[in-house]
């Protein structure tokens, strides 16, 4: 029996559910007949939890999920899919799954895949893209863009390519191969395999180990990893986050406080750490 708890519902939406337990927020595809497969609608829907996932002062982590037993997500909804990507209810094509990615490794918080079944195409960039993935022992990898018709030569693969080394990189999109939870573990895919009905129990356990760390410790090791693979933009995220402790400190209220008293300020109150 899969063991789970008491979360409640955030905010209503159609395609996902977005619901909190003790800390945690779950962002889970809700689109189970489709095997959790995403449409520009399900996207917007995620980028709005994300963005209250990054607000919520009571969110200290994230866990994206799929509902059902079959899949976590199972890429682009190839049904609305047009010519210049995935089509919205104004006729207009997107992309925004992109979106989604950035938003993740922005996120100053951890945000963990738990990956219950499937997770293909885009859906398997999904996970790739998360700070930790996690899976149940009945989980599927792969990808499938060359098969179907598309491709993501972005994160999808270079980031994938840091996990598992370039060459299985380029076997898992060349060949489009399929596998499973334990090999996903061998070749560095995923950090943990879980049997089924405990995926959500020790999730939610590491999780709770992670809260007990400095939240802030979290996120400048976060901003440092991406920045590596991320070129100015992951400079720009830490640079940020180095302004946001400056602007904590004794120093950097000197300056504004001289400025708003009108007299010079005294910097050199302040050590000058070697
Ligand atoms: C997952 C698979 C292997 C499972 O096979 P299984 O168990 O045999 O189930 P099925 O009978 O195939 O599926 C059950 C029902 O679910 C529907 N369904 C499954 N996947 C999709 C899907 N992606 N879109 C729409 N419907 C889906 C099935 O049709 C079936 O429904 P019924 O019962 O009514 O017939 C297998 O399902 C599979 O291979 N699925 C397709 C996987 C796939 O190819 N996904 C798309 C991959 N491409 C992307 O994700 C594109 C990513 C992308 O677009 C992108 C790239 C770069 C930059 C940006 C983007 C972007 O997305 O924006």
């Amino acid at each position: 029996m899969k063991l789970t708890y008491p979360w409640t519902t955030l905010k209503q939406y159609e395609d996902i559910l977005f619901t909190f337990y003790n800390g945690i927020a779950k962002i889970s595809f809700n689109r189970v007949d489709k095997h959790n497969a995403f449409r520009p609608k399900t996207n917007k829907e995620i980028l709005d939890a994300l963005e209250i996932c990054r607000e919520n002062q009571e969110i200290n982590a994230v866990i994206i999920t799929g509902e059902g037993k079959k899949a976590f997500c199972s890429g682009g909804d190839q049904e609305v899919k047009g010519s210049g990507g995935y089509i919205d209810e104004s006729g207009v094509p997107r992309l925004n799954v992109l979106d989604i990615h950035k938003k993740i490794r922005s996120l100053p918080k951890p945000v963990i895949a738990m990956v219950n079944g499937y997770a293909i195409g885009g859906g398997h960039v999904l996970h790739v893209v998360c700070d930790i993935s996690v899976a149940s022992n009945t989980a599927i990898f792969g990808q499938t863009g060359p098969k179907v018709g598309s491709f993501d030569a972005g994160f999808g693969s270079s980031y994938l390519a840091r996990h598992v080394g370039q060459k299985k990189a380029r076997e898992i999109w060349f060949t489009c191969y399929q596998y499973s939870a334990y090999e996903a573990l061998e070749i560095g895919l995923v950090n943990y395999v879980f049997p089924e009905d405990y995926l959500e129990k020790n999730t939610v356990e590491m999780i709770q180990v992670m809260m007990q760390r400095s939240p802030l410790a979290l996120r400048m090791l976060k901003r440092g990893f991406n920045a590596e693979l991320d070129g100015q933009t992951g400079i720009m995220e830490m640079a940020g986050d180095a302004t946001l402790m400056y602007y904590l400190m004794e120093e950097a209220q000197e300056g504004k406080n001289a400025f708003l008293e009108k007299r010079p300020p005294n910097f050199q109150q302040y050590p000058k750490f070697p």
